[in-house]
């Protein structure tokens, strides 16, 4: 450990539920600073020093800081998870980075333009077009996943990795909102066998209805 570790943002933010869900599997403890959303403090020139975009998460661990989400993962996995949420061979590592990536490029977009124009939007303000096409993109991207976990447990194989971290951040809100969705019969598998860790219950399956239409932040 290079010193005492530090995570800056909200708990119901969805980049900042990544590392705190990553923190809590490698059983790392750390000091969690309340900034964004309603508790403001990005535009402070100390945080704006640590993170010119003032935005979370941020990471410190001693005195390195680091921001964007899945940076924060890569640096965390490698320096506590070597072996276990860091695939120690390039090509393992290979099948955790893509995923990590197709979440962030692809799934993760899909996903906001449908939290945020669906349940983030006040309802007489909705653009139901962008919400029908966002609810398509959805359904794409999930069914890739439900593909790809037809004949595995994780993403990146038989072991719970980084991988899996950023697509299954979406999970509990995907199913818990009212909105139409294909049958996703092995994502539903691979999300009953997240439920048992209680990392994944603690940091992402938290309420988010004080996010319902709520623009603001
Ligand atoms: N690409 C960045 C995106 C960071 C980002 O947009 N964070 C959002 C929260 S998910 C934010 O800072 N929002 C302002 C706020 O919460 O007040 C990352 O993955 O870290």
């Amino acid at each position: 450990m290079k010193g005492k570790i530090r995570i800056w943002g909200r708990r119901s933010a969805f980049n900042a539920q990544k590392v705190l869900w990553m923190l809590d599997e490698l059983g790392l403890e750390a000091e969690h600073i309340d900034v964004g959303g309603a508790a403001g403090g990005l535009r402070t020139a100390e945080f704006l020093a640590m993170n010119p975009n003032g935005t979370i998460p941020v990471l410190g661990d001693g005195r390195r800081v680091i921001w964007e989400s899945h940076a924060i993962l890569r640096y965390l996995a490698a320096e506590y998870g070597s072996g276990s949420l860091w695939p120690v061979s390039s090509a393992g590592r290979s099948e955790a980075d893509r995923w990590m990536d197709w979440a962030q490029t692809g799934l993760q977009i899909a996903f906001m333009d449908l939290f945020w124009g669906f349940y983030r939007t006040p309802e007489a303000d909705r653009d139901e077009a962008l919400i029908e096409r966002a609810v398509l993109s959805c359904d794409h991207y999930f069914s890739v996943l439900d593909q790809h976990l037809q004949t595995r447990d994780f993403l990146a194989g038989k072991a719970f990795t980084m991988g899996d971290i950023p697509a299954a951040t979406a999970l509990f809100r995907y199913f818990e909102m009212d909105i139409p969705r294909k049958p996703l019969p092995n994502v539903e598998t691979w999300y009953a066998r997240l439920q048992r860790r209680p990392a994944f219950r603690t940091h992402i399956m938290l309420p988010f209805d004080d996010l319902y239409g709520r623009l603001d932040f």
